[in-house]
């Protein structure tokens, strides 16, 4: 990266030609002189823990321009950062020097929808609230919810390979995304948006690009099949004595929800607490919390209410009148609000982690009985290294998607300091290396990662990740640094 160009006048110039809005080019530099701090969001990353140094954002609204910017980059050899709704978490999203930085926040039009397929097309700016509401009146829902749903953007999502609280019912995205249309590195327009469920005619290139955090093109466009709204939903709360339960509960609310099952979240009683503290929704009274190690929030969303109601309920009374309860207590949700805040607390354990103090996020896949081990452990690890203290690391918690064996093992700290970095990593890659998991289960490599992708990729795979990279984006001004080093 080191052979990258800087933006000089003469490129923020040209760009403000390509670009039809003037206010779609941000510039520090004379010629259009933003004042600095209109660029600040731009580049600093949601968790206040990765700054870029860009003097210029554009923010396209074509596809056609897109495709000029690119082009006229790579002539120039000069970086680009594809930026979403930036709330990516391995700081992807930001630059590492002083690449320009192409915002996709002005792509926000939705180009069809079927309500009969429940084909969705759109611009990959639109954020994936907003296609959540597009949808709803047709009786649809989007595949994916994640708690970033009011600023993420679907090609963010996609880019990301985002999973979040749906994936145990809806499967990835490699899965729902029927197409795309990508900016590729010279500024060709690659055209893979098509709206069929099937497609076997060779290589499917548009899965290359799902996962891949622009570091081979950018997302312009996203087919994607959005699923029926189920008719009822509904959620439940279980607090359980001990983690050890998780495993045969997971068995059990499977075997007895079957189809209606929709999602089955973990979070343990440091977590939980957090959520509450910082004012994430409320789940259960003082008595009902006494005693939990850990809480289960299982959602059913099914084609009949009272059907489903009668399982859920079933499903209570058959655990708490059990000889051996696995768990303590749960409490069913009675009406729509109470839904959505059992939701958010769960969903809201992000944003309590960031009140609470800089998080470093450990995003990990590890077999489901060893969630609590590696909690545990590092935990541990700090506590021998004499961190774990107010004035250092303040809590390890663990929290994430039980049903695709997903921790979120987070390590919230006063602030970002070295000693704390060197005492976590490589520990906690080793020890997920140990289980023969992934360093990366849903967020990504970004730049946090890069050095770590070894853990959990052979060289050989690492080797044809190269060559992709270097086939797509041979002067390398793909979102540089980010997944390959
Ligand atoms: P950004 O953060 O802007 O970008 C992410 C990466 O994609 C960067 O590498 C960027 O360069 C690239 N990129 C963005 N747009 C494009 C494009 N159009 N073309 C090419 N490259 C592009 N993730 C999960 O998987 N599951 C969760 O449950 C989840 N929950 C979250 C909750 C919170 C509160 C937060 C803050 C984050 C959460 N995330 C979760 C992280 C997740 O990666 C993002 O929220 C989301 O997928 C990123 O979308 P974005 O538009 O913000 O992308
Ligand atoms: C979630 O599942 C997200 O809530 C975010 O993936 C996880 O912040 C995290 O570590
Ligand atoms: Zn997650």
């Amino acid at each position: 990266s080191s052979r990258l160009s800087s933006i000089t006048d003469a490129d923020a110039l040209h760009f403000a030609k390509i670009l039809s809005s003037p206010t779609s080019v941000l510039s520090t530099l004379p010629s259009i002189s933003t004042p600095p701090e209109e660029l600040d969001i731009y580049n600093n990353d949601w968790m206040g823990k990765y700054r870029g140094k860009a003097t210029t954002v554009l923010k396209p609204k074509t596809t056609q321009e897109v495709s000029e910017i690119v082009k006229w980059c790579n002539d120039r050899r000069i970086g680009i950062v594809p930026q979403g709704g930036n709330t990516g978490l391995v700081g992807g999203s930001v630059p590492l020097r002083d690449e320009v930085i192409l915002s996709l926040s002005n792509m926000t039009q939705v180009r069809s929808f079927d309500p009969v397929s429940g084909i969705l097309v759109a611009d990959a700016g639109c954020i994936l609230q907003s296609l959540t509401d597009y949808v709803a009146p047709h009786n649809h829902i989007m595949p994916l919810d994640l708690g970033a749903k009011g600023s993420c953007q679907i090609g963010g999502n996609v880019s990301t390979n985002a999973g979040g609280l749906r994936l145990l019912r809806y499967g990835s995205l490699h899965g729902s995304v029927l197409g795309l249309e990508v900016v590729l590195p010279d500024g060709t327009i690659l055209d893979q948006l098509n709206t069929l469920r099937k497609d076997n005619t060779g290589y499917d290139l548009k899965q290359l690009f799902i996962g891949a955090e622009g570091t081979l093109g950018i997302i312009t466009g996203v087919s994607i099949l959005t699923p029926p709204a189920p008719q009822a939903s509904n959620n439940v709360i279980l607090a359980l004595p001990r983690f050890e339960n998780v495993l045969p509960l997971y068995k059990t609310v499977k075997r007895q929800l079957s189809e209606i099952l929709s999602a089955f979240e973990f979070i343990d009683r440091t977590a939980y607490d957090l959520a509450v503290k910082h004012g994430q929704g409320r789940a259960l009274s003082e008595e009902e919390v006494e005693g939990a190690e850990c809480f289960v929030l299982v959602e059913t969303s099914g084609g009949r209410r009272e059907h489903d109601e009668e399982k859920l309920n079933d499903l209570l009374e058959s655990l708490l009148e059990a000889d051996e309860p696995l768990i303590n207590t749960g409490v069913l949700a009675q009406n729509p609000a109470q839904f959505s805040s059992l939701w958010a607390l769960r969903e809201g354990v992000t944003e309590a982690v960031s009140k609470e103090g800089k998080a470093y996020k450990y995003d990990i896949s590890v077999p489901l009985s060893t969630f609590k081990e590696c909690v545990d452990r590092t935990r541990e690890q700090l506590r021998s290294k004499g961190l774990l203290n107010e004035d250092q690391v303040k809590a390890v918690i663990g929290y994430g998607h039980v049903g695709d064996g997903n921790l979120h093992l987070n390590v919230i700290a006063k602030a970002y300091t070295p000693e704390i970095q060197n005492a976590l990593e490589p520990f906690v890659y080793e020890l997920v290396a140990s289980h023969r998991g992934s360093v990366s289960a849903e967020h990504g490599i970004g730049a946090m990662k890069t050095h770590a992708l070894h853990y959990s990729k052979d060289e050989t795979s690492i080797a044809w990740m190269r060559k992709i990279k270097a086939i797509f984006d041979p002067n390398g001004i793909m979102n540089p640094g980010k997944v390959l080093e």
